[in-house]
């Protein structure tokens, strides 16, 4: 798709289950496009900017508050308008490229595959919230769902968010829905073979990437 802006740039976005390894692709991306003398914005969702954190720390914290399925998109919608008007579409418009862990395949999946919420109803807002704005690429980190728990799970650090507190069930249901979208937009969605080494992913990555610039 064109836009406006010095040069062309790329909306990249990487999505998976959890442990899938986005953290650790991003980076590499990141660096490959800054080798290659590309300017690029790293970032991530829910969050991206001070205020969209804030609804980042609303939507993951295991408070004693219920939020309902529906509740959860709005909110992650809520932090995707705030992300797009103050980073995503200011970065583009400099030309720069904007690398982003998830997107709104994300919320297709997670509340959509994962919590059942109404698809007609996502896409609906998706339109409100970004129009006609899709991800030029998007990088999905498929792997099982034992290896990327197995991975997340074996991380120090804090206690469970609201996400990682769910049931193995949940993620497959989560990446059976993203396998779907892939299915369904194989152009735009490249998916990767995520549980190999990390220097073969690596390969996978700069591969697609090579396409690109
Ligand atoms: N969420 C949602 O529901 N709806 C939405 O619309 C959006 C998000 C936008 C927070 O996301 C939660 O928000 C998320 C979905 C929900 N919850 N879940 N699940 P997040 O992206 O911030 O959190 P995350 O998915 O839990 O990320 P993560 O656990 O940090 O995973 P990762 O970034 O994919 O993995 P990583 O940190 O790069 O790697 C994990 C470990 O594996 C690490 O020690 C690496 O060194 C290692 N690793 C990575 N790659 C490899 C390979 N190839 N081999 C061996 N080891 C590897």
């Amino acid at each position: 798709m064109s836009r406006p802006g010095p040069r062309a740039a790329r909306f990249i976005t990487l999505e998976g289950i959890e442990g899938a390894g986005k953290s650790t692709v991003a980076r590499i991306v990141g660096e490959w496009l800054t080798q290659h003398s590309i300017p690029v914005r790293l970032t991530r969702e829910p969050g991206g900017t001070p205020l969209a954190e804030r609804v980042r720390q609303i939507v993951l914290e295991r408070g004693s508050e219920h939020l309902s399925p529906v509740t959860e998109t709005l909110l992650m919608f809520a932090a995707r308008g705030i992300h797009l008007e103050n980073l995503i579409r200011p970065a583009l418009e400099r030309g720069e490229w904007v690398v982003c862990d998830r997107f709104t395949d994300a919320t297709r999946a997670y509340q959509g595959s994962g919590r059942g919420v109404d698809a007609k109803w996502i896409e609906d807002l998706a339109t409100a919230v970004h129009g006609s704005l899709q991800p030029d690429c998007t990088l999905l980190l498929d792997v099982p769902v034992a290896v990327g728990l197995a991975r997340a799970r074996g991380r120090s650090g804090s206690s469970a968010d609201r996400f990682e507190a769910e049931v193995e069930a949940f993620f497959e249901r989560v990446r059976a829905g993203y396998l779907e979208q892939a299915a369904r937009e194989p152009r735009r969605i490249r998916v990767i073979d995520a549980a190999a080494d990390l220097a073969e992913v690596e390969g996978q990555v700069i591969q697609i990437l090579q396409g690109f610039v």
